[in-house]
């Protein structure tokens, strides 16, 4: 079936300010599934790949500085229309333009230090969930 995984980061804001519980209670209790999870480290060049299609633009080098200066907890989720309903939950890009009681709103410190990613398309989450996970690891 489409559309039924995507895939999630807790960024290095958030795992610093103390809110990977709050984070994945909201995840659970918006009804995605946890089928794989992991706290890690990513590299400026691992961020780079996985960033990829963000090269060139004014905000990379900051991105990339960011997204490696800390943990971060990646997981693969399951649920009924995954990809869209997880952008919904976690809200706009910007947290300032974030509906209220959304993951951004509540717990993210501005537009490149956002909380958490969400993937854009049920290709993205599959290529992003294959990024941080083995076979073993999703199945
Ligand atoms: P998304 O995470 O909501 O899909 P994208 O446009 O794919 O947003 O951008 C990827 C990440 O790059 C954002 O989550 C944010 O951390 C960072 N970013 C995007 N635009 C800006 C910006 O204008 N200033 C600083 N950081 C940005
Ligand atoms: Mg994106």
């Amino acid at each position: 079936m489409m559309g039924e995984k995507t895939f999630t980061m807790i960024k290095p804001d958030a795992v610093n300010n103390g809110y990977i519980g709050a984070i994945l209670e909201k995840i659970c209790s918006g009804g995605f599934r946890i089928t794989a999870m992991k706290m890690t480290r990513l590299t400026a060049e691992k961020v780079g790949e996985f960033y990829a299609v963000h090269k060139g633009k004014p905000f990379y080098n900051e991105l990339v500085q960011f997204m490696s200066s800390g943990h971060i907890v990646a997981a693969i989720l399951e649920k009924e229309n995954a990809v869209e309903d997880f952008r919904k939950l976690i809200g706009a890009t910007n947290p300032a333009n974030a509906e209220e009681g959304t993951i951004r709103k509540l717990y993210a410190e501005s537009m490149g230090r956002n909380a958490v990613h969400g993937s854009d398309s049920d290709e993205n989450a599959r290529i992003e969930g294959d990024f941080f996970f083995s076979a073993l690891e999703k199945y």
